[in-house]
């Protein structure tokens, strides 16, 4: 049933044919409105999938099955019609198998359930840069999360017509009920029958048995990411997995910036900051994902996607990110944080004393001295972007924002300083190509091992990741002058004892002035093997107590530990073989004459 009328036939057929294969008992068409949202939360609740929170108005804590809690990378896949096409960092299965496989998985998976239609638009409706998809899912969180993550409803069926295209995007958390079966709080499939798969040549997503964040939002990393990337590569744009902020110096002169850092690497955060140096603003645009298009000036413009933030919970205070913080009073989802004794939500790292009592993420009692956290440390908070009071008055603007820097980082507690700036614009893509971080709770499998991830991109590109070098060099190529200059930061440093090395948070405020300042040839720096670093005195750190030892270790370049570096990076870009762009094999082979000729 539908409360609008549909006039695209493709999309009708479509849902037809999704229905009878899985065999839902009921289908309804959502029109995003805040009636729909409130009946399906209620409904929720009523069913013991949510809980109210009493602390704070219209906001709900969802708990998912264990099994659920993060990306599942492992089952991710793109099927392309050859294996070279996915390349050496996807999970290749051959098209037609793929869909036999899923194709007995989604037969009768929706029975006992409810198939929601989600319209919903990718970017402002409207904008040259903008997609719209539609999701087919069971699963009414998917719903509600969907209202606030994308743009959903009427008037994205409008914009869509008879003839408009659309992403298809089906999603079923693959728990069919029997007749009369009762439903679990967090249905979702066994780790092995898991599926998160892209067809890229037919822009077609199938996701089946999870219920959790990018698994099942399928507009976030499945389209916004790894079926744009492709479609941005035939197309000649750009879709990256990067925040979006605006900055601006106390003359006015505003600068956009753009950042890509892997998983719960510190993107939500650097997007609100509030910087600690006085008459420097900050605003956010996006938290997560940019799209970007050559404008008619010849710069590059970008949009957010997305129109609500999807962010990690534990870390987040008002010391850490205050503006997260002001955007969670009210109208929010919250999943796997702990629930208090006074009906609000905890989790660590939160302001203030932790609960004597709390109700963990599983349902089980917990006090401090419990021996596992509270929160998931994949807790995340879904949350409309016009809550957040950084939001900036241009952050929908159909043409998006021209982006004067990228940056690129991980998380690394040694090796690499806190801040470097590339040569040119090859040695910031290499600098992109070869990003490396220790892994995070975002994604299942084991925490703190170091991998690289390009771009941090690897989990999210839609092709072959030796393409989209290719991809960035022709970008590179197209903007000439006009193109954003390319930094690289670490705001992860530790010292021997486990440490912070730097304070980070609103103090990466300084590091993004120094940027700025580059770009006016205002600020100094000292050239290195590696690229440009800020000698000790050209940071403000005014006002910063700060030892001047952790300064030197977080500015020093360590000609041995990067020479230590260097196999692992010839390892890195082996393995993509004879499809590696030659003008980053040439960069390897620089990098490795100036630390040759490097006489510290
Ligand atoms: P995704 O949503 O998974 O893509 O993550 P994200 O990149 O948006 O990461 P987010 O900003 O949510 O940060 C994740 C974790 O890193 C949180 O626990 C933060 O507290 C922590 N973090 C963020 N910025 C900094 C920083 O500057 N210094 C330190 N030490 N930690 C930080
Ligand atoms: C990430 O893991 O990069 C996220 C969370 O932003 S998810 O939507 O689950 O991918
Ligand atoms: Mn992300």
């Amino acid at each position: 049933m539908s409360s609008y009328e549909v006039k695209n036939l493709k999309l009708k057929e479509w849902v037809r044919e999704t229905a009878e294969m899985c065999k839902p008992d009921r289908v309804h068409w959502c029109d995003g409105g805040k009636q729909e949202y409130d009946q399906l939360i209620a409904q929720m609740v009523a069913g013991g999938a949510g809980v109210a929170l009493k602390k704070r108005p219209n906001s709900y804590l969802f708990s998912s099955d264990p099994s659920d809690v993060a990306r599942t990378e492992e089952r991710t896949y793109i099927a392309t019609a050859t294996e070279d096409e996915a390349g050496p960092t996807n999970n290749w299965v051959a098209p037609d198998e793929l869909k036999r496989t899923m194709e007995a998985l989604y037969d009768g998976c929706m029975k006992g359930r409810t198939m929601y239609v989600i319209p919903f638009s990718m970017g402002p409706i409207g904008s040259p840069i903008a997609k719209i998809g539609v999701e087919i899912t069971d699963s009414p969180y998917v719903v509600c999360s969907m209202h606030v993550m994308t743009r959903v409803g009427t008037k994205v069926i409008e914009a869509l017509g008879a003839e408009g295209k659309f992403i298809p995007c089906l999603h079923s958390v693959g728990a069919p009920l029997a007749n009369g079966q009762k439903d679990v709080a967090w249905p979702c499939a066994p780790m092995d029958k898991k599926y998160v798969s892209h067809f890229p040549a037919e822009n077609l997503i199938w996701s089946f048995g999870s219920g959790y964040g990018g698994n099942a939002l399928l507009g976030k990393k499945c389209l916004a990411l790894r079926i744009a990337s492709a479609m941005a590569k035939r197309e000649g744009w750009m879709a990256e997995h990067m925040l979006i902020m605006r900055v601006t110096n106390p003359a006015g002169k505003q600068y956009h910036i753009a950042a890509a850092f892997p998983s719960a690497c510190g993107k939500t955060n650097l997007a609100m900051l509030v910087p600690t140096i006085p008459g420097w603003k900050c605003e956010t645009i996006g938290e997560d994902i940019s799209w970007m298009k050559i404008g008619p000036d010849g710069r590059l413009r970008a949009i957010n996607p997305e129109s609500g933030f999807f962010g990690v919970a534990p870390g987040t205070s008002t010391r850490s990110n205050p503006m997260a913080m002001a955007s969670l009073k009210e109208n929010v989802i919250f999943t796997n944080c702990a629930l208090t004794d006074d009906g609000d939500v905890w989790w660590e790292g939160m302001d203030g004393a932790p609960p004597a009592h709390a109700i963990d993420w599983q349902g089980r009692d917990w006090s401090p001295g419990s021996k596992e956290p509270a929160a998931h440390p994949n807790a995340r908070f879904t949350v409309a972007a016009t809550q957040c009071p950084a939001i900036c008055s241009d952050w929908e603007k159909p043409e998006g924002v021209p982006i004067d820097i990228f940056i690129f980082g991980g998380r690394r507690s040694g090796v690499v300083p806190l801040v470097t700036e590339s040569l040119d614009w090859d040695h910031g893509v290499f600098l992109g190509a070869t990003a490396a971080s220790e892994t995070t709770a975002a994604i299942v499998g084991e925490v703190g091992v170091l991998r690289r991830d390009p771009f941090a991109m690897t989990p999210f590109c839609g092709y072959n990741m030796a393409d989209y070098f290719q991809h960035w060099l022709d970008m590179g190529d197209r903007l000439g002058k006009k193109a954003p200059r390319i930094f690289y930061v670490n705001w992860f440093r530790k010292s021997p004892e486990g440490k912070w090395l730097w304070p980070g948070f609103g103090d990466n405020s300084r590091v993004l002035k120094w940027m700025c300042e580059r770009l006016e040839g205002k600020a100094g720096r000292r050239q290195t093997p590696i690229g440009y670093l800020p000698g000790e005195n050209d940071l403000d750190l005014r006002g910063l107590e700060f030892p001047s030892q952790n300064l030197k270790e977080l500015l020093k370049f360590d000609s041995d530990a990067w020479k230590a570096e260097i196999s692992d990076l010839e390892r890195h870009f082996a393995q993509f073989g004879r499809r590696l762009p030659q003008r980053l094999k040439k960069q390897l082979g620089e990098l490795v004459t100036r630390l040759e000729k490097f006489q510290g």
